[in-house]
């Protein structure tokens, strides 16, 4: 593709383009303000900026002027940021980071009783953690299209779950289980969101405990749990989640099958080989101990049957208060189909219309195909090449394929557009692979830079992906940007698919975390909230808290466990003003932000007392602690919110006791 610089445009090609432009519609203006526009000063503009027409047009398409939103939400996780970043698009624009796994002070998470709460139910082993890693988001789902009201992330480094609203956008539940020591196939929804899948990815001992790594093959084991949704409460609950027991193999990415294949779930895995390293003790590097074989297993769940198993009396054991069905009457029952997979798999996707999967190596240059339709076939015919080491039967590779796709070096993970295009990221060549599903023809590439993980087209896990954008999420930045230091931010590239040609529109710098995978969906299919209302809301419970403050009934009580505070905020005071405590209290604060106008949001903080909270409009907060030193500590509003927010202020006063 080349493209005329303006300097070889001339007047009339630039009256061309500025044509183009009002076409394009990005900002629908009266044509007569177009021609009171001097051409030369944007033809200016292009050349002192040394502006090509391919700029011009991707400019005007990703650009937002004031006050216009954009088409898109794309929710990105945070990698071990343990956050989620969301995006608007087209114009990557940072609209919000969620914190889940991780404290933040401005939005008040992690500061304040509600918050601590959420992030305490994500403790294990009794230890609580600060941080986690986050890969996968997952938009729920119903007849497998997002539906805008939840967004699930996982936690790989600590095996957890969260729940993201997407009314408020706030974290309200984490959820993790002790049977496995991390995950990776997480988190995936059914076509409905019945369930969101976590399955393991590094083997251990189930439940936790030691056994000697050399007790590998007998005593590691992955597992895959599925975590019931309860969409009426908007959590997960545990006590009707179940999980499966699995080889250990390092279960990889993991996805669910929709229409044709709806209740089947499908995860990589790679080291079948089982290695374990040990290089200092005369054993293979992991990485090479694990890249012996040809072929991996993906592994074919059929969880409309586990889930009947689960049900029944003696099938299941608990593990580390999870009920697991084990591996030997997961093969008794037919729950689990191995097929072979070319050498270290990591993407795999199931496509719009559920019929075939797709299938990536990172050692093999091809995108593999396969078809749920002869899978089904090999399965009912009970047609095996064998089983493996621990009795699970495997579909013969040949019958079990569609065909395969040469896509280049390092092929990952796929996306699809709404005509019938597939898109690959080919990780080592650090490009954009377009092909067509139909005929598996290669049928374009986009470079990007560099070294692209997931990419994301919009809508691009539902039933009817919409094309228009693809973002392909790069690991590496090196030139993109002004220096920042050894640590570089990531580089998000926006490109546009609706042409033949992919057409790269813009960089976006991401310090925010390293995003492994994103989903974008339809702005107009979230409907967040405003305000809390009535005012008094506990984020935590979504409910009015029993400790929720009017105007008017502020005041402080002590009582046997300490000193409560029932505190309003409101332009421009804090009431009361002035709290008198005697060192050693204990201090319940009761804090009600009684406005119910939007982005009336106040803070409060009281200095040197580690105490914080962010108030949004109707939010109430409660923040526990002990009073341990005596002296004058000033509170103050942290949230610039009128005219008067410096003296939204007053004294926390601690007696010596
Ligand atoms: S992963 Cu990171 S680029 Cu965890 Cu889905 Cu592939
Ligand atoms: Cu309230 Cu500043």
């Amino acid at each position: 593709m080349s493209f005329t610089r303006i300097d070889a445009l001339g007047a009339s090609g630039l009256a061309v383009l500025l044509a183009a432009a009002v076409g394009v519609g990005c900002s629908p203006r009266p044509t007569g303000q177009v021609s009171s526009t001097p051409a030369g000063s944007i033809a200016n503009l292009m050349k002192e900026r040394g502006l090509s027409e391919a700029d011009v047009s991707a400019a005007l398409q990703t650009y937002m002027p004031t006050g216009k939103k954009d088409e898109y939400y794309t929710f990105a996780s945070g990698g071990h940021g343990g956050n989620m970043i969301v995006i608007g698009v087209p114009s990557m624009r940072i609209l919000k980071d969620v914190r889940v796994f991780t404290p933040e002070p401005w939005q008040g998470y992690g500061y304040g009783d509600q918050s601590n709460q959420i992030l305490k139910q994500g403790s294990r082993f009794g230890k609580e953690m600060t941080w986690g890693d986050m890969h996968h988001p997952a938009l729920s789902e119903t007849g497998g299209d997002y539906d805008g009201e939840f967004v699930f992330v996982n936690d790989k480094a600590n095996a957890r779950i969260a729940v993201v609203d997407l009314h408020d956008f706030v974290t309200k539940q984490i959820v993790t289980s002790e049977l496995i020591q991390s995950d990776h196939g997480a988190t995936f929804v059914t076509p409905n969101t019945e369930y969101v899948i976590e399955a393991s990815q590094y083997p251990a001992p189930l439940g936790g405990g030691y056994a000697p790594i050399e007790d590998y093959k007998d005593k590691y084991r992955g597992a895959v749990i599925f975590w019931k949704f309860d969409r009426e409460k908007g959590r997960i609950d545990p006590d009707r989640s179940f999980a499966m027991e699995l080889p250990p193999y390092m279960q990889d990415l993991a996805d669910a099958g929709k229409l044709g294949s709806e209740g089947w779930i499908f995860i990589n895995s790679f080291n079948t080989e089982m290695s374990y390293g040990g290089t200092l003790e005369g054993n293979p590097p992991l990485e090479s101990g694990a890249s012996q074989n040809d072929m991996d297993y993906m592994h074919i769940i059929d969880l409309k049957s586990a889930e009947k198993v689960a049900a029944e009396e003696g099938k299941t054991k608990k593990i580390a208060g999870m009920k697991v069905i084990p591996l030997d009457i997961a093969n008794e029952e037919g729950l689990l189909h191995f097929v072979g997979e070319p050498k270290s798999p990591h993407g795999i996707c199931v496509t719009p219309d559920g019929k075939d999967l797709v299938v990536s190596g990172k050692l093999d240059t091809h995108a593999t195909v396969y078809s749920f339709e002869k899978i089904k076939g090999l399965i009912d015919a009970k047609k095996y090449d064998g089983k493996d080491a621990y009795g699970v039967p495997i579909l013969p590779f040949k019958d079990s394929i569609r065909g395969q796709v040469e896509l280049g070096l390092g092929p990952l993970h796929t996306q699809f557009d709404n005509k019938g295009n597939a898109y690959t990221s080919v990780f080592i060549e650090s490009t954009v692979a377009k092909w067509s599903l139909k005929d598996l023809k290669l049928l374009g590439k986009q470079k990007v830079h560099y070294n692209v993980g997931h990419i994301v087209t919009a809508e691009g896990d539902t039933v009817s992906p919409d094309g228009r954008y693809l973002i392909s999420i790069n690991k590496w930045a090196i030139d993109r940007f002004a220096k920042v230091g050894p640590l570089l931010p990531q580089n998000l590239q926006l490109i546009g698919i609706d042409g033949e040609q992919m057409q790269l529109l813009y960089d976006m710098p991401l310090p925010l975390g390293e995003p492994h995978y994103a989903q974008m969906i339809k702005a107009d299919k979230l409907d967040p909230i405003d305000i809390y209302k009535p005012a008094g809301i506990d984020v935590f419970t979504g409910e009015k808290s029993e400790f929720a403050v009017k105007a008017k009934e502020e005041r402080i009580e002590r009582k046997p466990d300490g000193v409560h505070v029932y505190m309003t905020a409101v332009r421009s005071h804090f009431t009361p003003d002035i709290v008198r405590v005697k060192k050693g209290d204990t201090v319940h604060l009761h804090i009600t932000n009684v406005e119910q106008a939007i982005d009336a949001t106040h803070g409060f903080t009281i200095g040197s007392y580690n105490v914080h909270a962010s108030l949004e409009p109707g939010k109430h907060v409660d923040i526990t602690f002990v009073a341990d030193r005596e002296g004058i500590f000033p509170f103050y509003c942290t949230e610039f919110c009128s005219a008067l927010h410096l003296e939204m202020a007053g004294y926390f006063l601690v007696e010596p006791g």
